[in-house]
């Protein structure tokens, strides 16, 4: 009998490019988990069990036990902390970039800067490591428009083609972290449930090898 196991998905972009490679271990939902209410669904594997997260909430979900595999964004990750996870594999989908940005040729004050993010944990680490003071405001999206209405001298944001920070007038400046998707697991679930988590990761390590 195998023991029972919960996969924890982010919802958002990087869900479309997580199930084709949880279909190369067998696991698929049994139904279109884009367009189901339902936040927990049965799969082709009797004992895997799947739910759909906000992608910051999984490292909490994996964190605590409430799922035993988690898939989320190493930038989620950081922002977290991630003790207790074990993170044994990086799934190379949704690449991107975590950076600075300002408006276009704008020149940051001498001393004390504004930053808008909702990595505010990443920016106060950076900005310290780099010695500049930066008073972080917590944003919950559309970054973009801080420094365009004086809210901030700088944001922190995920850039990928950079396409956003041009439509607004911004560019890029420093990059922080290279981003990419990882598996994540419980650390009592690898131990306990190791028969059932070792077969994925290493499905999904072959998938990941061959794409
Ligand atoms: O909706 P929510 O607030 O939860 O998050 P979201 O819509 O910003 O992201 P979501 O849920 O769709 O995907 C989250 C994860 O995808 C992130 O944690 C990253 O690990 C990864 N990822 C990869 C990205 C991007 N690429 C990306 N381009 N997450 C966000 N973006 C956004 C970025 O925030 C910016 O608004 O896309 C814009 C920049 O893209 P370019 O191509 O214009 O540079
Ligand atoms: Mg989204």
């Amino acid at each position: 009998m195998s023991k029972n196991l919960i996969i924890a998905l982010s919802k958002g972009r990087i869900l479309k490019e997580t199930l084709p490679l949880l279909a190369t271990a067998n696991i698929a939902p049994l139904e279109d988990v884009t367009s189901s209410r339902k936040l927990i669904f049965d799969t082709t594997l009797d004992h895997v069990k799947i739910i759909v997260l906000r992608a910051t909430d999984v490292p909490s979900y994996v964190q605590y036990g409430g799922a035993d595999v988690g898939v989320t964004g190493k930038d989620v990750l950081m922002e977290h902390g991630a003790e207790g996870l074990y993170e044994p594999l990086d799934l190379n989908i949704a690449r991107c970039r975590l950076m600075t940005a300002a408006k276009k040729g704008y020149q940051s004050p001498a001393g004390r800067i504004k930053v808008a993010t909702k990595f505010v944990n990443l920016a106060k680490a950076y900005y310290a490591s780099q010695g500049i003071q930066a008073d972080v405001i917590k944003l919950y999206g559309a970054m973009e428009l801080a420094p365009i209405l004086g809210l901030a001298d700088e944001i922190v944001d995920i850039v990928d083609t950079g396409n956003t920070l041009k439509a607004n007038g911004l560019e890029a400046r420093d990059e922080i972290h290279q981003i990419s998707t990882r598996l994540v697991v419980n650390r009592a679930s690898m131990k306990m449930k190791h028969a059932e988590i070792q077969p994925i990761i290493e499905q999904l390590s072959r998938a990941v090898a061959q794409s």
